[in-house]
């Protein structure tokens, strides 16, 4: 086996119970360097039975956790933390050998899911209810209950982050968790599982299952003992999950990708716009929720943009995640294989290649930077999600047609707008239908902020305070002062 870095076992386990076991009848499967498409590790695929005794395990630590003392459940969250950054730089070399990323993107992930567990650390013991004033004769309060088990299934583009992501306030908030990690990367999750246990946190309180969405997936969300459910990935497959989730009228957190609108104006700074879009749409080659994947520009200042755009992707260096360049493979054949036939379908809608376009000729899931001109909106290229190194840009000629364009998608994840007139940005930033709006920037948004989609980009919010809507229910206790009983 091609293990390439000592950090990394041969076999890897589920872990259930605080103990590593090993899925049903030994079922296992081989996670692979997309960057030299030879197999890494081993790993347990979790098989419907070992879901359900992973659903127990989390079912019976819930009580002890659920009654730990707020400030307790902080300061162990918070030790989460600490061993998140004290294990940074092996946790992002494991993360760019599984998935493909450049190992400063994944130090920077790697921070990033250190800094949930902070945050959220800090919120255990400010999770308040409210005092309702309803008259004399009666006390009235809220208070805001965990939902129990929170099942977390996480996709293959940032393992670790959104692993913390979801985690860290379901665990503030006094929830167990099950998670099921991507099939393609499942290595930082297993690690972070592993920092998990060594934080001290009771046995049953996470518990991770390897493997498929079928049949490991589906067995979690179908549970009747999950009590909430997060997803991030596609859009067919969180339809396909709330569809299993309405049997046992489980609540759903569902974060499903965007085809999101970059806005330029000809009083826009144009070299802040062209870094601000090829790094949104270039990062983790492309394969980002909140990629800029439209750039809809002016007409008068089309020709600018896109030499500037198409300047700096052919500027990009490519390659193996541990060379650290400026971008890395795909993360697997299969997401390779769906690029490609983006890039063909682009050409026969009838749009132009820029730069860019084909896949590159040596081992690993690598394709070159790609801008697409002469890109009208309802071609495929401009509705589809293609997750992948690929922007294409739209030209208008009013206002009115840039909004039009901008939403009419099936997405709202996010959009920005690059501009010079601050009354159109704000403008734009009211009409625009998506759950994020950038003004002359784009990502950076902190783990305090919101996100989450409009439209088919999901349901609920994740990140800041507002995440805990989906770890915690409000209960309305009402006590009678009076004598009347009437
Ligand atoms: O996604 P899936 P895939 C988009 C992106 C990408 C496309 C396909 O466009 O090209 O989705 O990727 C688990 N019950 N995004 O096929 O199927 C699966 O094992 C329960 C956008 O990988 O959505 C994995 O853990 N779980 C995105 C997770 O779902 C199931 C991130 C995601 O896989 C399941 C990733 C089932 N029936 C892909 N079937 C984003 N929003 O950032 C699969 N899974």
């Amino acid at each position: 086996m091609g293990i390439s870095n000592k950090i990394v076992q041969d076999t890897y386990h589920l872990y259930i119970d605080g103990s590593w076991v090993s899925a049903t009848e030994d079922n296992h499967f081989l996670t692979i360097n997309p960057a030299t498409e030879e197999p890494i590790a081993e790993i347990a695929a979790a098989q419907a039975t070992d879901v359900g005794r992973a659903v127990k395990a989390a079912s019976e630590a819930y009580p002890t956790w659920r009654d730990t003392p707020p400030d307790e459940r902080g300061r162990i969250v918070y030790e989460i933390c600490q061993l998140i950054r004290d294990n940074q730089d092996e946790l992002a070399t494991l993360e760019s050998l599984d998935q493909g990323k450049p190992l400063s993107q994944a130090k920077s992930d790697i921070e990033s899911a250190a800094r949930y567990f902070e945050y959220y650390a800090g919120a255990a013991d400010k999770l308040e209810g409210t005092s309702v004033p309803v008259g004399p004769e009666q006390v009235d309060f809220t208070v805001r209950e965990p939902y129990g088990v929170s099942a977390q299934i996480t996709p293959w583009n940032f393992p670790a982050n959104l692993f913390a992501r979801g985690v860290a306030p379901a665990l503030v908030a006094g929830n167990t968790t099950v998670i099921k990690p991507a099939e393609q990367t499942p290595l930082s999750t297993l690690r972070l599982t592993e920092i998990c246990a060594e934080s001290g946190i009771q046995d049953g309180v996470i518990n991770v299952v390897t493997g498929f969405g079928e049949p490991a997936g589906s067995a979690l969300v179908s549970h009747p003992d999950v009590d909430t459910i997060t997803f991030t990935g596609s859009v067919p497959t969180g339809q396909a999950i709330m569809k299993q989730a309405a049997d046992n009228v489980t609540p759903v957190t569902l974060e499903l990708g965007g085809k999101n609108p970059a806005i330029v104006f000809p009083d826009a700074d144009l070299d802040q716009a062209a870094n601000w879009i090829t790094r949104a749409i270039f990062t983790n080659a492309g394969q980002v929720c909140s990629a800029a994947d439209r750039v809809i520009v002016h007409e008068n200042i089309h020709n600018e943009l896109v030499n500037r755009l198409t300047r700096r992707a052919k500027n990009y260096d490519i390659g193996s995640g541990d060379q650290d360049p400026d971008m890395g493979p795909l993360a697997s054949k299969a997401q390779l294989e769906k690029v490609m036939q983006y890039i063909n379908l682009g050409l026969e809608e009838g749009a132009t290649l820029a730069t860019g376009g084909h896949k590159l000729d040596r081992q690993g899931y690598f394709v070159e930077p790609t801008v697409f001109t002469d890109v009208k909106n309802n071609m495929r290229i401009a509705q589809e999600e293609i997750f992948g190194p690929v922007l294409t840009v739209i030209p208008f000629s009013d206002e009115a047609e840039a909004l039009e364009i901008a939403n009419n998608v099936e997405y709202g994840l996010v959009s920005g707008v690059f501009t010079g007139d601050i009354k159109r940005a704000h403008q734009f930033a009211q009409r625009l239908q998506t759950g994020n709006v950038y003004i002359n920037k784009w990502f950076g948004d902190t783990n305090q902020t919101p996100f989450g989609g409009y439209k088919k980009s999901g349901i609920g919010r994740e990140k800041g305070l507002d995440a805990f809507e989906s770890y915690l229910q409000t209960k309305n206790v009402a006590i009678n002062l009076g004598d009347n009983d009437e």
